[in-house]
């Protein structure tokens, strides 16, 4: 085989060989037909930059070299030698000459009907209780596993698209999930019938999804392009793309994430490069007039691709800093934000419009792994920290911290529930990765940490319907769920999984509790 000594002159996507071959070329032969001819994903993922983020490139090139478990990803060792491998990695970890356009069209044309929804059966096929199943997100192999909270036993594992992120979300009646990829890719799934009932990609760089409060409306929010996207959440068909663009029109941003808040009937979406919250109103008649619209349009023009209605306005809040990563209070009256640089939290009063307070929290508040529960009377909420070891408690009411709880290392996710008197908080990060802290709620002290498997990522706790069981992630390749006692906290089973992360129990989810994050 030919040997092509690398010249590692990254200027963009003109990585070169020796020879002055492009990189392109190579990836053209092995690459393209699954990863896109753009690195845009196909039945592979995404090859850009903003998607790579988290893949070392030493396992980027192993991943080139022996392929990925689980996957369609074929290993090119044999063909490749570690020279081109190493060509390969920094030219998928190039940016593009210019952002590919990824708008309604290319929305339209991504749309998968798995099923008809008409056609769903009107009742389950199984006989777990529905809003005691629990999603089990499994990383390593790109699959979610339901979980029987009743039996404490897998009822169906199915598998998803490539790097799902942020949390799964539901349907108001719970019976059915959404998920987000990192990909752009959101499908969703049917908890009656088990099996997906439809697909679309609406971006290449997706952070999260949010569904109304009346289950009409799924608003996607990306990084690429800088845009929200609202779908119609019985069908996944696209209802209109929101450019990201500041007031002064100029600049446009990268979106972090969407919320939903059913109390306002809107959605608020963080934005990362410019000092504006969005709020997004939505109304029921939304979807059907919309694709109404569009039908008729389509007729009349002959084109396949309906119109982009504008339906959902958006109001601009002015805040004084980057804020992208958000925290609420139940009634949806209070935003607390932070920007990803951390070091103080930014109440704003979201019916005016305006800051109304700062709260010092130093290191970076994980504000969107928040939690609230009742305390002295009033209510606090609790946010992990990713920097520093500490969780950080905060009265809502006066705004005032309430105690700073150091733990042994930065933490990522914070779980409680209503029948438990306790909240979990994960160390994640660090030395102590493989601990677990649980915290009274009302001492504001830790009672017990847990070290389910020293030396192992523990992390991400969620709580079955009744909140009698504690569901923890070991968070590894060949790792496992463990179920604990949530009120003596001894271990009850432990379940083998495939690096299982975030976990969504439908009851805990659609009501809302104050023990989880929304
Ligand atoms: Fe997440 C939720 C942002 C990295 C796993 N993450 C969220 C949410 C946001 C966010 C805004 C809330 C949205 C929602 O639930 O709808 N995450 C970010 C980042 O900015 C950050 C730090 C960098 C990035 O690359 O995006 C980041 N997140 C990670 C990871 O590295 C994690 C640990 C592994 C992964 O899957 O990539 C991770 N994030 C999660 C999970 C949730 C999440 C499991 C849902 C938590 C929940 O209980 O709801």
């Amino acid at each position: 085989m030919k040997r092509w000594v690398v010249l590692l002159s990254c200027l963009g996507s003109q990585v070169a060989l020796a020879d002055n071959r492009p990189v392109a070329e190579l990836y053209g032969r092995y690459c393209a037909e699954c990863h896109h001819a753009e690195r845009l994903g196909g039945i592979g993922p995404a090859l850009l930059p903003d998607n790579l983020k988290r893949l070392q490139k030493n396992e980027a090139s192993e991943v080139i070299a022996k392929g990925r478990e689980a996957t369609q990803m074929p290993g090119f060792a044999e063909q490749l030698a570690q020279e081109e491998i190493d060509a390969l990695v920094q030219f998928i970890q190039s940016p593009l000459a210019s952002i590919p356009a990824w708008g309604m069209e290319q929305i339209r044309a991504s749309h998968i009907q798995h099923q008809d929804p008409a056609q769903l059966p009107s009742k389950p096929i199984h006989d777990a209780d529905l809003l005691n199943l629990t999603m089990v997100v499994e990383l390593a192999d790109h699959h979610v596993t339901v979980l029987d909270g009743g039996r404490l036993q897998p009822l169906v594992r199915f598998p998803t698209r490539f790097a799902l992120h942020g949390g799964l979300k539901f349907s108001p009646d719970g019976r059915f999930v959404y998920l987000s990829s990192r990909d752009g890719w959101i499908s969703k799934y049917d908890l009656y019938s088990l099996q997906l009932v439809a697909e679309v990609r609406a971006g290449l760089n997706t952070r999260n999804l949010a569904v109304s409060g009346d289950g009409k409306t799924v608003m996607v929010a990306n990084y690429l392009p800088h845009s929200l996207v609202a779908l119609d959440a019985e069908r996944l068909q696209p209802l209109q793309v929101i450019a990201a663009v500041a007031k002064e029109g100029a600049a446009s941003s990268r979106v972090s994430a969407v919320f939903s808040a059913p109390p306002r009937n809107s959605f608020i979406a963080a934005m990362k490069d410019f000092t504006e919250v969005w709020e997004i109103p939505y109304n029921d008649q939304a979807p059907s007039k919309i694709l109404a619209k569009a039908d008729e349009e389509r007729a009349e023009s002959g084109k396949g691709v309906p119109v982009d209605v504008s339906p959902f306005p958006v109001r601009r809040i002015q805040v004084d800093d980057y804020l992208d990563d958000f925290f609420f209070d139940l009634p949806y009256r209070h935003l607390i934000g932070t920007s990803r640089n951390g070091g103080s939290g930014q109440v704003v009063q979201l019916d005016m419009g305006k800051k109304i307070k700062e709260i010092a929290i130093p290191g970076m508040p994980h504000l969107s792994s928040g939690i609230l529960w009742d305390y002295q009377g009033g209510q606090v909420m609790a946010t992990p920290n990713l920097k520093e070891g500490m969780v950080t408690v905060i009265d809502l009411q006066s705004w005032q911290v309430v105690k700073r709880i150091a733990t042994q290392g930065p933490g990522f996710f914070m779980r409680s529930h209503e029948n438990t008197p306790y909240a979990w908080v994960d160390v994640f990060t660090g030395a102590h990765k493989d601990l677990v802290h649980v915290i009274d709620k009302q001492s504001l002290e830790i009672v017990k940490t847990l070290n389910p498997a020293p030396g192992k990522t523990s992390g991400h706790v969620e709580f079955t319907r009744d909140g009698r069981y504690a569901l923890l992630s070991i968070w590894e390749n060949d790792g496992a769920l463990v179920i604990y006692d949530s009120q003596t906290l001894e271990e009850v089973k432990r379940l083998p999984m495939r690096k299982p992360s975030g976990k969504y129990n439908v009851y805990n989810k659609i009501t809302r509790s104050s023990g989880t994050s929304h």
